[in-house]
């Protein structure tokens, strides 16, 4: 899963070798009601993969939905209960389980059958009696394209240097979560943080340490958010943003709190710095008003009047 690859790419540059394109182990779901069809196919894979046994419908859904989905789906058809081709079709509808790529193996072989089943979105469609090593080539030539395809995805929406969200994970997602706070009533808030003296930290410290100094506070950022909607995400440079959905302005204050005390409990040496001897942040707080527009690039603006007034009442400290 993408958790999993997080962690390689951190580790390790990405490989051009289509044999290194996969240095992870991938998890294969089968699902078939028939047990001697999932024990031949667990046979076959469980070598190269790690492989996953469903002989129902609504399990196989359950477990695709969970915080750990497989990477690829082997999706018998004929089915007691929910049929492959309904499993399909909710795959499809599901945001969290739309780009798992999935193949049916079944015994259905009329034309008719092949393209209702590719037109529901499935990848390849291999019928019974199969062959084991074609089934395994296929399995590897999708595998790697859904590698390559979840690297990508990362790529776009994590910031390089700190691994937390980048400006445009954060753009997307606020984008949403406006239209859901106007859709439900809710207030939601938004945090700009910005490094205090940041460049004399690198004047003092050099570079490569400021780097260090960003990761470090991205994660301490990302560590303190509580909830599982809230988003902390790199801005720009040494400026962060935090996307608090349901949270008013009471709300925001608190948690801009626990972040300015958890980035100087840090307790980064800043040696130059006129505030702290280590490293603060000051936070613009700006909550959305549901009577207003409440525009993306207004609840922007209001944050960072609200960041200016921090940093000139004397930086290290939160404004509203
Ligand atoms: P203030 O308290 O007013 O925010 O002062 P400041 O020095 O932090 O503000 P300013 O915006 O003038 O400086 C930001 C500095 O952040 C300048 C730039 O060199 C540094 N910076 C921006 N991005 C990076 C980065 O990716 N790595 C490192 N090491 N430094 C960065
Ligand atoms: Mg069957
Ligand atoms: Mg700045
Ligand atoms: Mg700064």
């Amino acid at each position: 899963g993408l958790k999993e690859i997080r962690k390689h790419l951190v580790q390790t540059p990405l490989q051009n070798d289509l044999e290194d394109l996969c240095p992870i182990r991938q998890k294969i779901l089968v699902v078939d009601d028939s047990p001697l069809n999932t024990k031949i196919m667990e046979a076959a894979l469980i070598e190269d993969y790690e492989v996953l046994i469903s002989h129902n419908g609504k399990e196989a859904l359950s477990i695709c939905n969970s915080n750990d989905p497989p990477d690829l789906i082997l999706l018998d058809i004929i089915m007691p209960e929910i049929d492959g081709y309904e499993i399909c079709r909710r795959l499809n509808r599901g945001a969290k389980t739309k780009d798992i790529p999935v193949i049916f193996l079944t015994s259905l072989t009329a034309a008719k059958d092949i393209e209702f089943g590719l037109t529901l979105g499935a990848i390849d469609y291999i019928t019974k009696p199969f062959s084991i090593p074609i089934i395994k080539a296929k399995i590897k030539n999708h595998l790697a394209v859904k590698y390559y395809q979840d690297t990508l995805k990362i790529n776009t929406d994590v910031d390089q240097l700190t691994q937390i969200a980048n400006r445009r994970r954060f753009d997307d997602t606020m984008t949403l979560e406006i239209k859901k706070a106007k859709r439900t009533g809710t207030i939601l808030s938004v945090l700009l943080l910005d490094i205090d003296h940041f460049k004399f930290y690198n004047d003092t410290y050099g570079h490569l340490e400021g780097d260090t100094c960003l990761k470090k506070v991205a994660t301490a950022l990302s560590a303190t958010l509580k909830r599982p909607k809230d988003l902390a995400a790199r801005w720009g440079g040494e400026e962060f943003v935090c996307l608090l959905p349901n949270t008013n302005t009471k709300g925001a204050q608190n948690v801009a709190e626990a972040l300015r005390e958890a980035i100087q409990n840090l307790s980064i040496p800043h040696e130059s710095s006129p505030v702290n001897e280590v490293v603060t942040v000051s936070v613009g707080v700006v909550s959305s008003n549901p009577m207003d527009e409440n525009s993306f690039d207004n609840l922007l603006r209001q944050a960072d009047e609200a960041l200016y007034q921090a940093k000139e009442t004397g930086r290290n400290r939160i404004a509203v």
